[in-house]
């Protein structure tokens, strides 16, 4: 067997959209450990690269996404969270994106986004399907103890700051984000919760979040962050935005959201933006993929029930 043998017999697997068998799941997790916990806080990044925002266990659009944007590994991909959670397939849509990263580490980029979390996923679905598509607990607890280990920011050729969230009033430099301890369960509070959680905002200054977690920024707190750190853009998801990607704060900030018809009811159009050799920006949108019926989520039972 060819070295990657296993590893490219689980993509070609989970590319159609199939579950991995739970000790597979189980070493996978392992193998990506090993080497999430090698990568930084703010992990460096270089162009070309395409940049991408909440999947929300979409699976099909994922698999779209690929295909407007270009197979993995031939681009470049940077993934800023939320792979998991209200979709129908967030099982299936975070063991491809874990296993393309243990295959080609460094061709694809995976972000911490608040969804990545013990608590959340308890609440939003992955908890759930884990349970009906396994029988038991064991693939959730292998996936959200790997969670601890994502990256919360990247940064592209020292230029452009990609994170799920916004910034944090706890964190004025990237230096300040090296120095934090991220391997735990996301904070209910504090800075680490902050870049995972927040929000750009049209008023100035810090305001409370109505999302009860994390801030919201003015345009003068990105611009001061940019100074700052001598960077150009920040990047960021974890907003429904209706063509899929929206400039705001003068274009110190840009949002990106990929799961196109959120929910399957949103109507939302999808974006990713790539960021070319000489760091030139250039959006992509999508329409949901066509898909079959969905399953029928209510059932609770392991599928070996039935
Ligand atoms: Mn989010």
């Amino acid at each position: 067997m060819p070295p990657h043998g296993d590893l490219d017999r689980q993509i070609a697997h989970l590319r159609e959209c199939k579950h991995l068998p739970e000790a597979e799941v189980k070493g996978l997790c392992e193998q990506a450990k090993a080497i999430l916990m090698e990568e930084w806080n703010v992990q460096p990044v270089r162009c070309p690269v395409t940049v991408c925002g909440d999947i929300h266990g979409q699976f099909y659009d994922l698999i779209e996404l690929f295909r407007i944007g270009g197979e993995s590994p031939d681009t470049n991909y940077l993934f800023m969270g939320d792979y998991v959670d209200r979709g129908y397939y967030s099982v299936e849509t975070v063991s491809l994106l874990v296993a393309l990263k243990v295959r080609y580490r460094d061709r694809i980029t995976i972000l911490r986004g608040n969804h990545e979390s013990r608590q959340i996923t308890q609440v939003y679905g992955f908890y759930d399907e884990c349970l009906r598509k396994y029988g038991n607990a064991n693939v959730w607890k292998y996936f959200t103890d790997l969670f601890d280990y994502l990256p919360l920011t990247a940064l592209i050729e020292n230029q452009v700051f990609c994170l799920h969230g916004g910034l944090s009033p706890s964190l004025d430099t990237l230096d300040n984000i090296r120095a934090l301890d991220r391997i735990q369960e996301v904070p209910h509070e504090g800075p680490m919760c902050d870049l995972l959680w927040s929000d750009p905002d049209d008023r100035c200054g810090w305001g409370i979040s109505p999302r009860g977690a994390g801030y919201t920024f003015g345009q003068d707190i990105a611009q001061q962050f940019n100074h700052t750190n001598g960077l150009s853009l920040i990047s960021r998801a974890h907003q429904l935005v209706m063509e899929g990607f929206n400039w705001c704060q003068d274009k110190n900030v840009v949002t990106v959201f990929s799961a196109p018809n959120y929910c399957y009811r949103c109507g939302n159009m999808a974006a990713i933006l790539e960021i070319g050799e000489n760091m030139d920006h250039n959006f992509l949108q999508f329409d949901p993929a066509p898909r079959q019926i969905e399953p029928d989520t209510t059932r609770k039972t392991p599928d070996y029930f039935l």
